[in-house]
């Protein structure tokens, strides 16, 4: 299935494998809409991947961005080289300290928060919703009280004080990206105990470009 996703004023530059509740490929999605840059969205779903995928991206992952031929798997690479090849709008702060920084952040989001985050999206949202199976509540009950809580504490005290949800960088949307999985699967978090983290997802749900992405995918899923 093929999904048109224009940007004004570019011409098609690529293909994009992948489906959009993968936070990883919403990433990507992001990053090509910021840039203004105009692709197709082929639905590659996780897990049932075929030879021809396999040689296109060796660790049988989405998002793999495909030009003429040419294929690139994975989501930080991705934005890497969409940064050197469309470095307008800049996804990367400029200056050494707050461009490694950045990429700390993306590098925490991809991996402690979609730990934490990804088997409460797994549960509520691929079993119940697509699967139409019931969750598996004490896996669901054990990240919401015991496995989140100390990540979103780390968000709090470590990543809400610098990040700067007015601009959308590769690091502002690393995170705000887990966040909607969580979002899909039903969660609010709770502002009184992370009240720089609600204020900083707040203010990132106001870009339109998020906006819209989030719409889209809803609409696109299941009635729970
Ligand atoms: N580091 C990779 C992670 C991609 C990833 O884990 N994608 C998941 C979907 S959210 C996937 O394809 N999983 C299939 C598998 O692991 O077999 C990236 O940034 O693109």
């Amino acid at each position: 299935m093929a999904d048109s996703s224009k940007a004004t004023g570019s011409v098609q530059r690529g293909t994009l494998h992948g489906v959009s509740l993968s936070p990883f490929v919403r990433k990507v999605r992001v990053a090509l809409a910021y840039k203004s840059i105009e692709y197709e969205l082929i639905n590659v779903m996780p897990g049932g991947m075929d030879p021809d995928f396999l040689a296109k991206s060796p660790m049988s992952k989405i998002p793999v961005w495909e030009e003429d031929g040419w294929t690139l798997p994975d989501s930080s690479v991705i934005c890497a080289y969409l940064e050197r090849t469309n470095p307008e709008p800049p996804l990367y702060p400029s200056d050494p300290r707050e461009f490694a920084t950045a990429l700390f952040w993306e590098e925490y989001a991809d991996t402690r928060l979609l730990d934490a985050a990804g088997p409460v999206f797994f549960q509520r949202v691929v079993h119940e919703r697509f699967f139409k199976q019931p969750a598996d509540e004490e896996i669901v009950r054990r990240h919401l009280d015991e496995v989140l809580p100390p990540v979103f504490d780390q968000l709090e005290d470590l990543f809400a004080p610098i990040a700067d949800p007015s601009q959308i960088n590769i690091a502002t949307l690393s995170v705000w990206v887990q966040f909607v999985n969580l979002e899909h699967a039903g969660f609010e978090l709770d502002a009184k105990s992370w009240p720089r983290l609600a204020s900083f997802l707040e203010a990132m749900a106001g870009h339109e470009i998020l906006r819209k992405l989030v719409e889209e995918e809803r609409a696109s899923m299941p009635a729970s």
